[in-house]
């Protein structure tokens, strides 16, 4: 998993060649390929790529003896060949194949991976294509190849994705696709304090939202029921605050060594982790760990309940900026993104003019840290400092769309999370067993059928950074809940993102994500069956 191809896969070629050539059943080696078999079905890609084009008559099918190669300049070198072993490895444990990874010798390999795209391609974007001589990816950046390989993944059969070897054919459809993102932050939130989710949860996760292109994992780290990640200067958080979740079952946190292990692996996937610690509401969780936090200097008793709004930082008291100034700190240290996410939700028990004075200063340690502040769109009735990212979280009503227009006056940017639609804990009918209501029903469609250039009226485009999914885990408390309240609405959320709004319509997306469920279903991924999909 963390390892790098090694000089030696690059030195004999040939000799990998003989090993594949000999591996390979005769058979395969004298079925003619002029055969000209009808075309494979058009792949059905999510987030759908800005422009795509069928190739009739130039299929192409991996081979036994496929070589990936990788030509990239001597800087993104390593990442490049990260990348293609990743994919190698994959396919090799589906396929049975040897797919070596060979650093480019021209004319050799099937499968072409380059990060010497043109620059007009832009750090995500990629060029992919299939033909009857091979498959090739084409970008500027690691981070777009990583990209362009998401998608060569879908065009593969479902079957590729499988842990176990599988039968052939691994049969591509000829195609030529043209690729790159309509918004620059396309993000998942995991809410780990309500119920603890273990690092090896947290890389499943990312292993299914990297897989249609989103590229922030927004890590919610603190809140009333816990406290998760480690802050050596404050050990308590963790030892004491994090020892509980909801319900009063025992909690959990991240060690540096954790934390830095879900950093390289969202890495691994081209995903920036932005920590959440949440203030100055939704903090009883630190307030029960060190008295002096609180006004009255009397620490409340862990809470392992669902309400909100009942918990406050002491915005008057000195220590709850030396407080905050080592906390940020030392998530900073920890996470080399460059944002920062305060919080700034739902403080019902904070005077009103306390949040005015609380969040410019917290805001000040974190831009302090190098960071730019992230906060939920509340913070946009204060000033915030140049570069902030106001997260919307409204349910179309005029309240939270004023303050969406507020940020954007300031300058500050918008991620749209709007709850009644992007919010993946809300239910998807009355019958679903788990999740919460309070913003509504969020049937499938309902996620998918809105578009965020219009979904604030008077909101600049330019404002508009792009779009978050959270899950809030009151009500989940494992990875299979998760899982079906995140799939398949993740993926339409994730589409929103990416693709031109051209190319946004219920209709044709539905009919593409129905075809996504071969895909979860060899992937186990505990989807819900939404029954208006034709799920094949
Ligand atoms: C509101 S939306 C919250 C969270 C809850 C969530 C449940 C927002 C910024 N805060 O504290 O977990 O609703 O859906």
């Amino acid at each position: 998993m963390t390892r790098l191809a090694r000089p030696r896969r690059r030195v004999s070629l040939a000799g990998l060649l003989t090993a594949a050539l000999l591996a390979t059943p005769l058979i395969a080696l004298t079925t003619p390929a002029a055969a000209q078999p009808a075309d494979a079905p058009a792949p059905a890609l999510i987030p759908k790529p800005a422009s795509q084009q069928a190739l009739a008559g130039e299929d192409y099918s991996l081979k036994p003896w496929s070589v990936v190669g990788v030509s990239s300049n001597s800087k993104e070198r390593r990442a490049a060949l990260r990348i293609a072993e990743q994919l190698s490895s994959q396919l090799r444990r589906s396929t049975g194949y040897p797919l070596p990874v060979v650093l480019l010798a021209p004319g050799v390999a099937d499968i072409k991976l380059s990060t010497n795209g043109p620059a007009s391609l832009g750090a995500e974007g990629y060029q992919l294509r299939v033909d009857r001589k091979g498959v090739g990816v084409t970008a500027a950046t690691p981070e777009g190849l990583y990209r362009g390989v998401t998608t060569l993944r879908q065009l593969l059969p479902a079957k590729a994705d499988a842990k176990t070897r599988q039968a052939g054919p691994w049969r591509l459809a000829g195609t030529a696709v043209a690729d790159s993102p309509r918004f620059g932050y396309r993000g998942a939130m995991l809410d780990v304090s309500r119920h603890f989710f273990s690092v090896a949860e947290v890389k499943r996760y990312i292993d299914l939202i990297s897989l249609y292109k989103i590229n922030k994992l927004h890590l919610h780290l603190a809140d009333d029921q816990g406290w998760r990640i480690q802050v050596d200067s404050w050990p308590r958080l963790t030892t004491y605050g994090g020892s509980l979740e909801v319900g009063g079952t025992p909690g959990g946190s991240y060690s540096k060594a954790d934390f830095a292990e879900i950093i390289r692996y969202a890495a691994d996937h081209y995903l920036t982790v932005i920590p959440e610690i949440d203030t100055p509401g939704h903090t009883n969780a630190a307030l029960a760990s060190y008295a002096e936090l609180n006004c009255n200097g009397v620490a409340p008793p862990l809470y392992t309940g669902t309400n909100v709004g009942f918990s406050s930082l002491c915005v008057a008291k000195d220590i709850t900026y030396e407080f905050l100034d080592d906390v940020f700190r030392e998530v900073a240290e920890q996470a080399p993104g460059d944002v920062l996410h305060l919080g700034g939700d739902e403080a019902h028990s904070t005077q009103h003019s306390d949040y005015l004075t609380f969040v410019p200063k917290a805001a000040a340690l974190v831009t302090k840290q190098k960071k730019r502040v992230m906060g939920w769109q509340e913070i946009a009735e204060t000033p915030l400092p140049a570069g902030s990212i106001a997260q919307y979280w409204g349910t179309d009503d005029a309240r939270s769309q004023e303050l969406a227009r507020k940020a954007a006056a300031q300058g500050a940017k918008v991620v749209l999370s709007p709850a009644n639609r992007a919010y993946l804990d809300m239910k998807y009918d009355a019958s679903t067993p788990y999740g919460l209501d309070w913003a509504g029903l969020v049937n499938v469609e309902k996620s998918y059928s809105w578009n965020p250039s219009t979904l604030i009226p008077n909101l600049p485009e330019s404002a508009i950074a792009g779009v978050e999914a959270p899950i809030w885990t009151e009500t989940l408390d494992d990875l299979d809940k998760l899982e079906y309240m995140a799939f398949p609405r993740l993926a339409g959320v994730a589409e929103l993102g990416w693709s031109q709004a051209s190319a946004l319509d219920w209709t044709a997306y539905k009919d593409r994500l129905g075809a996504q469920g071969s895909r979860w279903d060899v992937l186990s991924v505990n989807f819900f069956r939404a029954p208006e999909i034709n799920w094949r």
